[in-house]
């Protein structure tokens, strides 16, 4: 919030240190205390803590484990019998690969067919923004068209968009060939990094994918990373996630799906959608606020263990106040999850600290 302030304060020692920070913690929103004696990992006896990633290069180590597709796809994926399609999702699937951090993002080549698919799909979900989408997202959107390529005749490439997004709020992108597992997937948000699939849906269905592709990457995630405290509040899952036992792993990528992926918001007494996964949806969009289905107000502990199908519409959303709102009910509920450490983010290393206190 623009009227909030946080302070780093460093105490010599002497005086009733314990006192001060008990009488900080009753004013302030949230005081977090960071011991400089370090933490060793590994050598806790009675607790496992998960490998995650301390810099942004270490993202580089699990970027090739997709849990699904990639280059496989299933029998009911509709490009299954297509050999050229095929080839085409093992060509991005190698370049995605081979990707290292610090490198130019691969630039694709789109065909007229790929082109073409891109072209239905942003034309029909373009109609629908002025009244459907938020409004920090349709305060982007024109950037994107301006800066980054997007257009219904251009499949924009992400090394455009990455360098755009970077100026905005340091966020960037890494190419990704299929889904990571949520472990994966969120401690990238943590860096600010969002991986992002490269390839595009199947001709022969242009306003279904049963995955992730471009379309859903670039119309339903990247325009909101532009935005400072959507940014900020995508980065908090992405920090707390880090070495969370697998409960808790649960529970935030549940809280990411009802927020980044399917969040609703309400302005000036409207219900708007901010999520990806309805941004880039044409039915799910207007299905979502046609006031069908179930509304719930964002609360990451309900929100966090609500069930939820993954094939068909949702039957019930969650709404946020604003992004500055669920960010800080996240790092509120973040500090619940049990961990033996906390973790301080350091912009200018891209390298995560750990804390011996949370
Ligand atoms: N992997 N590549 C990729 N893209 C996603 O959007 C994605 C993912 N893995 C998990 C995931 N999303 C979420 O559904 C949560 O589990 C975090
Ligand atoms: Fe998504």
């Amino acid at each position: 919030m623009s009227n909030q302030y946080e302070f780093f304060v460093e105490c010599a020692p002497g005086g009733d240190i314990e006192k001060v920070i008990e009488i900080l913690k009753n004013t302030m929103t949230y005081c977090s205390v960071v011991s400089r004696n370090g933490i060793h990992i590994g050598e806790e006896e009675d607790k496992f803590i998960p490998w995650f990633p301390l810099r942004i290069r270490d993202l580089d180590k699990y970027a090739n484990q997709v849990m699904s597709y990639g280059a496989e796809l299933n029998a009911d994926h509709p490009g299954f019998t297509d050999p050229v399609y095929r080839a085409r999702r093992k060509y991005l699937t190698e370049s995605a690969i081979t990707y290292r951090h610090g490198e130019k993002l691969p630039h694709v080549n789109y065909t007229e067919e790929e082109v073409k698919t891109w072209g239905t799909v942003f034309r029909e979900l373009t109609k629908l923004y002025p009244t459907h989408a938020c409004k920090e997202f349709n305060h982007v959107f024109p950037l994107l068209i301006e800066n980054c390529g997007y257009g219904e005749n251009n499949i924009p490439q992400l090394e455009d968009i990455s360098n755009f997004l970077k100026d905005s709020t340091g966020f960037t992108l890494r190419p990704v060939c299929g889904l990571l597992s949520s472990r994966d997937f969120l401690a990238g948000l943590a860096f600010r990094v969002f991986h992002s699939t490269q390839y595009i849906r199947h001709h022969s269905k242009p306003l279904y994918t049963p995955e992730p592709d471009i379309c859903h990457e670039l119309l339903g995630h990247v325009p909101l990373f532009a935005n400072p405290a959507f940014a900020q509040f995508s980065q908090e899952i992405g920090l707390a996630s880090l070495g969370a036992p697998e409960d808790y792993i649960k529970k935030l990528a549940t809280c990411y799906w009802f927020t980044v992926e399917f969040g609703l918001c309400r302005q000036d007494g409207e219900l708007k959608a901010y999520g990806a996964g309805l941004l880039s949806s044409i039915g799910e969009l207007e299905y979502s606020l046609s006031g069908k289905p179930a509304l719930k107000e964002f609360d990451p502990e309900v929100t966090g263990n609500e069930e939820y199908p993954i094939t068909e519409y949702q039957p019930t959303y969650f709404v946020a106040e604003s992004f500055d709102d669920i960010k800080e009910k996240l790092i509120k509920f973040a500090k619940t999850i049990p961990k033996k450490f906390g973790v301080r983010y350091n912009p200018y290393t891209q390298s995560v600290q750990v804390l011996d206190s949370k």
